[in-house]
C-alpha cells in the first residue's frame, strides 16, 4: 500500500515495506551536557528538545510494524578507527577518547554513546556503528538495508547539517528516497537547520524531501 506524506517540494510516497525509519546519533555525547557535542563549545539544549518528537514518531513507526534503523556515531576504544585529523580538528575542551563526565568522549561502550533512553532500541531494530558523519561510510547499512529490500528512508536525529545531511546525501546517491522531519531533526545553530532543510528540497528535491512529523503520522494513520 503506498502512502503520500504533505511534503516539500511535493508529496512523498513511500510503502511501510520498503521504508526504513534511519534515526541519526540520538546519543547522550551530542545531546546531554558534557558530551562530545558540548566538549566543541555548543549548547546542548534544542537537540534535548527534538526528543518528544523523535520518540512520538518511533512509537507510531513501530505501532506500524516498520523497520527501525539507529546510528550511533563513535570510535574503538584504541582510536584505530579515528583518523587523527579528526582527533585533531579544533580547540575542544575535551578530544575524542579523553575521559569526561560520560566516560570516554564518543568511544563506544562509553555511557555518552548510547543512544538516550527515551529513544533506545528494542529487539528486531538495526544498530549501526559509524565512525564518520556518514552512515554509509565505513559500515553495512547499504548491505542491510538491500537485504531487506529497502528503498526509502525516513530521516530523524542530529545533527541536522553534519551526520542528517552526510547520510542523506550518501543514501540519494545510492538511490535510496529520503524524507527528513522537520521537527525530528536538529542543530547547534538553528540557521544551519534551516539552510539545510532548504538545499536537501531545493531543486526539486535534489536531495530529498522535508515535511513535518504529523503529516508524516497523518500518512501512517490514514
Ligand atoms: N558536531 C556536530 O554538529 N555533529 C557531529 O559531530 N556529529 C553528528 O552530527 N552526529
Amino acid at each position: 500500500m503506498t502512502r503520500t506524506v504533505a511534503a516539500q517540494p511535493f508529496g512523498y510516497p513511500f510503502d511501510l515495506a520498503t521504508t526504513a525509519l534511519l534515526i541519526i546519533d540520538m546519543q547522550r555525547d551530542f545531546v546531554e551536557p558534557g558530551g562530545f557535542g558540548a566538549s566543541l563549545g555548543n549548547d546542548v539544549v534544542p537537540l534535548q528538545a527534538i526528543i518528544p518528537t523523535v520518540q512520538r514518531v518511533l512509537q507510531a513507526w513501530r505501532d506500524a510494524g516498520g523497520f527501525v534503523v539507529h546510528t550511533r556515531e563513535g570510535h574503538r576504544p584504541d582510536l584505530s578507527d579515528c583518523p587523527p585529523a579528526k582527533r585533531e580538528r579544533g580547540q575542544p575542551s575535551l578530544r575524542i577518547g579523553d575521559v569526561g563526565p560520560m566516560g570516554r568522549v564518543l568511544i563506544r561502550g562509553e555511557p555518552g554513546h548510547a543512544i538516550v533512553p527515551e529513544l533506545a532500541p528494542i529487539d528486531g531494530e538495526l544498530v549501526i556503528d559509524k565512525p564518520g558523519k556518514g552512515a554509509f561510510y565505513a559500515t553495512p547499512l547499504n548491505e542491510a538495508l538491500q537485504a531487506k529490500g529497502i528503498t526509502h528512508l525516513v530521516v530523524m536525529g542530529v545533527t541536522t547539517e553534519v551526520c542528517v545531511q552526510t547520510t542523506m546525501r550518501e543514501a540519494n546517491d545510492r538511490g535510496y528516497s529520503c524524507l527528513l522531519v522537520e521537527d525530528g531533526t536538529a542543530s547547534y545553530f538553528p540557521a544551519f537547520k534551516d539552510a539545510t532543510l532548504a538545499m536537501i528540497r531545493a531543486q526539486g528535491a535534489i536531495v530529498g524531501w522535508t515535511a513535518p512529523s504529523q503529516a508524516l503520522l497523518d500518512a501512517l494513520h490514514a
